[in-house]
Order: C-alpha cells, then structure tokens, then sequence
C-alpha cells in the first residue's frame, strides 16, 4: 500500500470503484472515463509502477494478472470477437497513474493501435 497512489487507495477501499472481478492478488473495476462499452483495469493489489517493474520484481504475480485481464475478457462477452488489453507505460506511453493497470478495452471495433 502506497498512502498517495489513488490505485492502492481503491484497493484499500478508500475510494469507491465499481468491482466486476477480484482474486487474492488482483482486483478489476471499470475504468471513469470509458473509451469504449466496455473499459475494465486490472491491477495486482500489491503496489508496482509499471509492467515492466511488476515482470521483473514478481514474475508469477505478473502472470496472474495477465490471468485476470483473460478472466475479464470472458466474463464481460469479449472472447468472440476480440479485444485489447493495453499497458501504457511510462509518460510517453500515456501512463497518468503509476500503479500497472491493464485496459481490458472491447466491445467494438477498436480501429489502429497507435494515434
Ligand atoms: O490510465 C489511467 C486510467 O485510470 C484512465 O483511463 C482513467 C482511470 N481512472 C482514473 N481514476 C479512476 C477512478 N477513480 N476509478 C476508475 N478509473 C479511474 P493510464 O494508462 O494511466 O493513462
């Protein structure tokens, strides 16, 4: 738990999201502003900054997000016609909260990756 990181305050039950999915070491809940009908984080409960720093500190706690974001996908209708699970990373990678967090983004055609 990081006492400023708003990601851990959520975690902590601090500041209300709405959940659609938790294990012992992940939680999702809908993203604020979503970009698409469907728009889920994922994050670990424990407090990483990025992907990258998440890979290399705990391996297995990565895969289980990963698991997560799949568990998500399911649960919310996305497997047929697919989906996007993003991790922006660092300030150029458009990351504004700097606890790792997949976007689970479906339920449209998502167009090009990059803009
Ligand atoms: O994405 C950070 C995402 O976090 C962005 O899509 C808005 C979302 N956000 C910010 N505050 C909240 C709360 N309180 N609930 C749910 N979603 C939130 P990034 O990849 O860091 O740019």
């Amino acid at each position: 738990m990081t006492d400023d990181c708003l990601f851990c305050r959520i975690v902590a039950g601090e500041i209300p999201a709405t959940v659609v999915h938790e294990t012992d070491d992940t939680l999702a809940f809908r993203d604020i502003g979503p970009k698409a009908p469907v728009h889920v984080l994922v994050i670990p409960k424990a407090h990483h900054t990025d992907v990258a720093a998440l890979a290399a500190a705990d391996p297995a706690l990565a895969g289980k997000l990963l698991a997560a974001c799949g568990a998500v996908a399911g649960q919310e209708g996305l497997t047929g016609d697919g989906y996007r699970v993003i991790f922006n990373t660092g300030r150029f990678g458009g990351q504004e909260v700097f606890h790792v967090h997949g976007h689970v983004v479906g339920g449209r055609p998502l167009g090009p990756m990059l803009s």
